[in-house]
């Protein structure tokens, strides 16, 4: 018996996974890209800007092929639960409104671009994308089967959607090259991506 075992790494570098993406099924979903999480910002996330690239590359071939692009983000009221002052574990950042939730600069989203913001009310948190929305039950209805995901932070906002997606019924493939980990605690990041392989998503290599 002869077992085929073909990484995503080879299926790159035989031409497959490009193809692969964007399939006609596919939805791009970035996740969080905001200045806040980039070096600078309230809660930085090292090499955070570095997914900037990667993700403009992916998100131009969405667009080019004329398959959806959503854009999560942290929209929190001043006042929010996850924030120090009121016991949680964050500094302030991504406050609704202020430069600091803004998309990257250099962030090139196409107009069509669905927006979900999340969090947005003060008592609860939403690492997730697909939190408090209804954004899997859009997707089903035009037809998406697969969700591409990258974004920030890989163990936080990132797992959490990989894993919605998932137990949503979704294939996700996440573009591994375009997430970046806070690690609070050392690990944390190398932690997530194994859950969300451990979930079934396929990870994209560089
Ligand atoms: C996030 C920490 C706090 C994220 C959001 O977008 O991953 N991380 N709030
Ligand atoms: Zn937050």
């Amino acid at each position: 018996m002869t077992e085929i075992k073909t990484a995503p790494r080879a299926l790159r570098r035989i031409g497959l996974m490009d193809k692969a993406w964007p399939g006609a099924r596919d939805a791009l979903l970035v996740v969080d890209v905001q200045k806040d999480f980039l070096p600078g910002g309230a809660l930085a996330v090292a090499h955070g800007d570095e997914v900037v690239a990667p993700l403009n590359a992916a998100i131009q071939a969405f667009e080019r092929a004329g398959r959806p692009v959503y854009a999560s983000r942290d929209w929190h009221p001043a006042n929010h639960c996850s924030f120090k002052a009121r016991g949680g574990p964050w500094p302030p950042h991504c406050v609704a409104g202020t430069r600091g939730a803004e998309f990257a600069d250099g962030l090139a989203l196409p107009p069509a671009t669905v927006v979900i913001s999340k969090a947005d009310s003060a008592d609860t948190d939403a690492y997730s994308a697909f939190g408090g929305n209804d954004l899997a039950a859009q997707l089903k209805r035009k037809g998406v089967r697969r969700v591409v995901i990258g974004g920030l932070t890989t163990d936080y906002c990132v797992v959490n959607t990989v894993l919605d997606a998932r137990a949503a019924g979704f294939d996700v493939l996440v573009l591994a090259h375009a997430i970046r980990a806070v690690d609070v605690r050392p690990g944390d990041g190398a932690r997530a991506l194994e859950a969300m392989r451990k979930a079934g998503a396929w990870l994209e290599a560089a």
